[in-house]
């Protein structure tokens, strides 16, 4: 387990490490390259691999919809979506808005 930050190296004894990611401090959605080198018992280093990981947040947003409780008739009015919200990293980028008659 451990915290990554651009060009800072994390040496491992261990063949795998964790990439720590907590909402402190998170990988934001899209594309994120990775490198190894791996040195040899006799001290030999590898040329460098790497890999692109492809961070997507896949989480549903929230929709939280305002409104007036009462209007006056003839007035225009306000539908309030701004308190909608995303988790997983993401952010709401449209709104569609549905009139559904008089229940
Ligand atoms: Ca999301």
């Amino acid at each position: 387990m451990a915290e990554f930050r651009i060009n800072q190296d994390v040496a491992t004894d261990a063949p795998t490490v964790e990439v720590s990611v907590t909402p402190a401090t998170p990988l934001a959605p899209g594309r994120h390259s990775f490198r190894l080198v791996v040195t040899d018992d006799s001290g030999n280093n590898s040329q460098p691999d790497e890999v692109v990981v492809i961070v997507a947040d896949t989480s549903a947003p929230t929709a939280v919809l305002t409104a007036p409780r009462v209007v006056d008739a003839g007035k225009s009015f306000v539908l309030d979506g701004s308190r909608s919200f995303d988790v997983g990293g993401g952010k709401v980028v449209r709104y569609v808005w549905t009139y559904l008659g008089q229940p």
